[in-house]
């Protein structure tokens, strides 16, 4: 069964992304859009209903039939297939963090001469909570331990995960008292697979307390060793200022784009992409110079870190290369779509793969090896400048806006105590003072089903009128990049007054890019941290936070929506069908279930306008439940600031709407 076909402007919100869908079709060229089009999602699998766990099945559980060939019921079948996706997200972020800990280790023992300890502070803090001594002690010693360390925690034989200690007492008892403390990282995801095979752990909620105890392992375990790994390696993000969307993308350079997730090769294509031997190649071949813009993840971390501009999101990675201006893509792991291969050989484009675990049937590979890391990095960008002159027609959208990128937890602790004195008390006593009325983590994917974008967009712009103060991360963080909310300027006239005051004295973007999806992992530091600074409560469920993944596709999603709600928040997954609907207890033990266990929830939710109303209301609810004062935004707005601001004749968001159109 067909669907419709989309019009460009009904397929996204951006622009840019539209301008080359027109291009698409004029060209005939077939993209994810244009297939989500063709391929109907299958209404059993949608629901979570279809059973491929042996070679009895499939066995899908619609109309009369209630249990598979196994006697498996709806409920074990739905939670199953819910907690495997789980397991699989978990062990996508870990495993990265795991690479990360071999490059630490190789780079210490001085086997990766590109490699070098770029921040020692963050080496010092990460040694304290794995527990390894740092007095006096040589940096390369502390950082081989460390990597030791870090490895040792994916296969823990005793206890459990060391940074559990960072989580508030509360939560820590919670997951104790629940008995869902992770024990070692692997293990969690091995238990998973190995109860949701056929035949095995049958019972809905008892799985899905694996899945939380899973999901945990990621949180708390791999994806914040992924962030303290890479900070180490490549240093903590601090803001620096640059541009995101296709726009960035230079008619007359080698444009060549990073795009997957792991930083360890793109780092050092950024250095090499300095190398006047290589630049004056690249001028022997007719282009000015060599221009890197990022992809998805691994575009979020060379952006923190070295302020290389944003290519777009997940949705944007076949339009880049639409472009015909791309001379290669260079993936490494995950969110890399296979439609890159026709495409690229449509256009003069190299798609080259580079990590040990992925290829692409078509696509070069030029593997990351890291003892001539940066040699390899040269090779490629060599291969890039090769293609220039193969260039075709050229067709680059003129769409790019500033962006303010970098806050890392540390960074935002600094700016907030450079003018306060110490910690996040400064935006606790906003959120009691109802200046900020509470948080909201909109992070996570695009998703083709969706009109690219939109949900981003419009809850953004909404939480920032309500003088919600929004965190952002991955695919979500790009999109507002994209849209200009992420540059204090954006403060003054999209954030309601209290919000407004609070970035101007603070002078941060009302939308705070914390980095890529394992630094999700900030987001619980930041969180933890308000629990234990007063005011707020003592446990992260206390604070008046919600977090969402408005367009949701990965299973990396559900792993991060899982982690967030065992840690005590309601979490938001928005845009396509609830994948647990076919089960109303499922449906059940992840939202009330859950909040009764571990005071988090999950709820699937496709309209944007109810995942608002819900958000708000739960922030007031969680205000309320603290004895903080309603939120009142006529209180606030009386500073001079807040006046020149009235005075600016029309607020972004307007002129906005007169670009893109009305929602
Ligand atoms: Ni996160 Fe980052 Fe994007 Fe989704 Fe994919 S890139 S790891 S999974 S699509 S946000
Ligand atoms: Fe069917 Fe049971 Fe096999 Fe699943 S495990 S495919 S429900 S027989």
């Amino acid at each position: 069964m067909a669907k419709k076909r989309r019009s460009p402007q009904e397929a996204s919100r951006d622009p840019a992304a539209i301008a080359l869908l027109e291009r698409a079709e004029q060209i005939g060229a077939a993209t994810c859009f244009s297939r989500a089009d063709q391929i109907a999602p299958c209404p059993i699998g949608a629901q979570g209903l279809c059973c491929r766990h042996c070679a009895m099945g499939p066995c899908r559980l619609v109309g009369e039939v209630d249990r598979g060939i196994c006697g498996a019921s709806i409920d074990t079948v739905v939670a199953r297939n819910f907690a495997r996706g789980v397991a699989a997200g978990a062990a996508s972020h870990s495993d990265h963090a795991r690479d990360l800990a071999y490059t630490l280790l190789a780079a210490a023992e001085g086997h990766a001469p590109d490699y070098k300890i770029r921040d020692q502070y963050k080496l010092f803090e990460t040694a304290r909570w794995l527990g390894v001594r740092v007095a006096d002690r040589p940096v390369e010693e502390i950082a081989r331990e460390v990597a030791l360390a870090a490895l040792g925690e994916f296969g823990r034989i005793h206890g459990e995960l060391a940074y559990l200690k960072r989580a508030p007492a509360k939560r820590q008892k919670i997951w104790h008292d629940q008995r869902i403390a992770p024990r070692a990282i692997d293990r969690e995801v091995v238990d998973m697979l190995h109860r949701t095979h056929a035949g095995n752990d049958q019972d809905a909620e008892h799985l899905l307390d694996q899945a939380m105890r899973c999901a945990l392992a990621d949180g708390w375990g791999g994806s914040m060793l992924a962030t303290d790994l890479t900070d180490i390696l490549f240093g903590t993000p601090a803001p620096v200022r640059t541009e995101a969307n296709l726009g960035v993308l230079q008619p007359d350079m080698v444009n060549v784009i990073i795009h997957g997730h792991e930083p360890t090769l793109s780092e050092m294509i950024v250095a090499a992409a300095q190398d006047p031997e290589l630049l004056a190649y690249a001028q022997s071949k007719g282009a000015k110079g060599i221009n890197l813009a990022g992809i998805c993840c691994t575009a979020n971390e060379v952006l923190m870190r070295e302020g290389i501009p944003l290519a777009g999101n997940f949705l944007q990675q076949e339009l880049a290369i639409l472009t015909g201006a791309v001379e290669a893509m260079v993936v490494d792991v995950q969110c890399i779509m296979e439609g890159l291969v026709p495409l690229a050989q449509q256009f003069h484009t190299a798609l080259i793969t580079t990590s040990p675990k992925v290829r692409v049937a078509g696509a070069l590979h030029m593997e990351l090896d890291e003892h001539r890391a940066l040699e390899v990095a040269r090779q490629i960008l060599r291969t890039a400048i090769d293609r220039f002159p193969q260039r075709r027609e050229v067709f680059i959208p003129d769409v790019r806006s500033p962006v303010v990128p970098g806050f890392s937890h540390e960074y935002i602790d600094y700016s907030l105590g450079g003018l306060y004195r110490g910690s996040f008390r400064p935006l606790n006593d906003a959120i009691m003072a109802g200046r900020i009325r509470g948080v909201v983590a909109d992070i996570g994917c695009n998703n083709a089903r969706l009109c690219h974008d939109e949900n981003h967009y419009y809850l953004v712009a909404e939480f920032l009128k309500n003088d919600v103060l929004v965190v952002q991360t991955g695919c979500g963080a790009i999109a507002s990049a994209k849209r200009g909310y992420m540059t204090p300027e954006a403060a003054l006239e999209l954030a309601g007054p209290g919000l407004r005051e609070v970035c101007e004295a603070v002078g941060i973007p009302p939308v705070l890019h914390m980095g890529s999806c394992v630094d999700n992992s900030r987001i619980l530091t930041v969180l933890s941290q308000m629990a234990t600074e007063t005011g707020l409560g003592e446990d992260i469920a206390d604070i008046p936070a919600v977090g969402m993944a408005s367009e949701w596709m990965s299973e990396k999603a559900l792993a991060i929506g899982t982690y967030c709600a065992a840690s005590g928040v309601y979490v938001i997954m928005g845009g396509v069908r609830n994948p647990v609907s076919g089960s109303q207890r499922v449906t059940e033990l992840i939202s009330d279930g859950w909040e009764k266990k571990v005071g988090g929830r999950l709820e699937f939710l496709e309209d944007p306008q109810e995942i608002l109303r819900r958000t708000l209301a739960h922030i007031d609810r969680k205000r309320a439940a603290l004895g903080l004062e309603p939120y009142n935004p006529a209180r606030w707005g009386k500073s001079g600031d807040w006046v020149i601001g009235q005075l600016l004749a029309t607020p972004l968001e307007e002129r906005l709407e007169a670009v893109y159109g009305r929602r």
